[in-house]
């Protein structure tokens, strides 16, 4: 079976852990003759210019999750990591010091950095980081073009304009009007606690998907939308023009699973993204923001919550609103839970999993 799916960060990496248990390729020696691939489409809106290395939060958090080699505590970053370089950095004073890039992470910036500038796409250079990861999944960027998500903001916060240059005299303080920074300020230096009125995809009118990213997705059994944050890593992926086009023509089902259980979101501000853009912070809500495929949407199916779903019985879905909806538990504690939730979305594709592993 070939899956593909659509993820973010930390709940990206999460169910793709679970993923590669259900399909059976956890062990490096028995994914050569596997039938079952997974590529997963991962989200490049966060990444950033920082220090003069190009940072791809997303895309290094799945390497490191899948690789081994994240700090499961903060959920991004390399574990037992070392902050010197940071530390030397805001010695000197230099912007931006709210960013704590780790000794160890600084080296795939600065390989990926090296590599970008000699001119290889994300693209390739994902994959040369991957050959020492080994994620056992695919990560494909899915743009190897700039495609960064900014925030709209008020602009007089924190007292500084647009500009952030000091007025020339108090009395004629430039109007702050509403002014857009990058999400990396936004989530990390304010921690999403500046309202947010609404997200831009800087790059979005020139960005292409890859040809990776949609022969993944034209090419796949199965589509799964990642329980990730449905505005600044779905909906920043789904901003790549094409993308929705190639979701809505492919062959496969797309199957996406609830990020909000009991009217809540997990980890991360997703509450803060949703409320920016005007969705209810509940499971049903979220699936019709990403619209039934039979209409003008997405999906095929969707997965929610015990008790998140319109009623009727656990097993045969529920329509709402042209989107049948089953319910599972959804937390993914282990990857063996995640391996279960996606065994339940391939149920609720109408497909069956040849020889799964559990
Ligand atoms: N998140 C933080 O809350 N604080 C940080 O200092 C921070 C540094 C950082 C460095 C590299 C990287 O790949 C991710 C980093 N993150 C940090 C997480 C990042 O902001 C988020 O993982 C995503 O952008 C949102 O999913």
């Amino acid at each position: 079976m070939r899956i593909c799916v659509l993820a973010g960060g930390v709940g990206g990496a999460r169910f793709l852990l679970g993923a590669r248990r259900l399909l059976g390729l956890d062990e490096v020696t028995a994914r050569a003759d596997s039938p079952h691939r997974i590529d997963a489409v991962v989200n490049v809106g966060d990444d950033a210019w920082m220090h003069g290395v190009r940072i791809c939060p997303d895309l290094d958090t799945c390497m490191y999750t899948l690789g081994g080699g994240i700090d499961p505590d903060r959920g991004w970053g390399h574990a037992d990591e070392t902050w010197n370089c940071r530390d030397e950095l805001a010695a000197y004073g230099v912007q931006p010091d709210w960013f704590g890039l780790g000794d160890k992470d600084l080296a795939t910036h600065l390989v990926r950095t090296r590599m970008l500038d000699a001119g290889y796409r994300l693209t390739d250079v994902t994959e040369a980081l991957c050959a020492r990861w080994n994620p056992g999944v695919t990560l494909l960027p899915v743009t190897d073009e700039r495609c960064e998500t900014h925030v709209v903001v008020a602009g007089d916060e924190d007292g500084t304009g647009p500009s952030d240059a000091p007025a020339a005299d108090a009395g004629d303080a430039p109007a702050t009007g509403p002014r857009a920074i990058h999400f990396q300020e936004w989530w990390v230096k304010h921690r999403a606690q500046l309202p947010a009125s609404g997200f831009v995809h800087i790059g979005a009118d020139q960005a292409r998907p890859t040809p990776e990213t949609l022969e993944a997705i034209s090419a796949a059994d199965l589509v799964v939308v990642a329980p990730s944050n449905p505005v600044v890593s779905v909906g920043a992926i789904l901003a790549v023009p094409g993308i929705r086009a190639a979701l809505r023509r492919t062959g496969a089902p797309v199957v996406g699973v609830s990020p909000v259980i009991g009217g809540a979101v997990l980890r991360g501000m997703g509450d803060a993204c949703l409320d920016a853009i005007g969705v209810e912070t509940d499971a049903l809500a979220v699936a019709r923001h990403y619209g039934a495929r039979s209409g003008t949407g997405l999906l095929d199916g969707w997965l929610v919550a015990p008790g998140d779903g319109p009623g009727g019985s656990d097993t045969a879905p529920v329509d709402v609103d042209g989107i049948p909806v089953r319910e599972a538990p959804l937390l993914m504690t282990d990857p063996d839970a995640t391996a279960d939730m996606l065994t339940a979305v391939i149920a609720l594709a109408g497909l069956d999993l040849p020889g799964a592993s559990r």
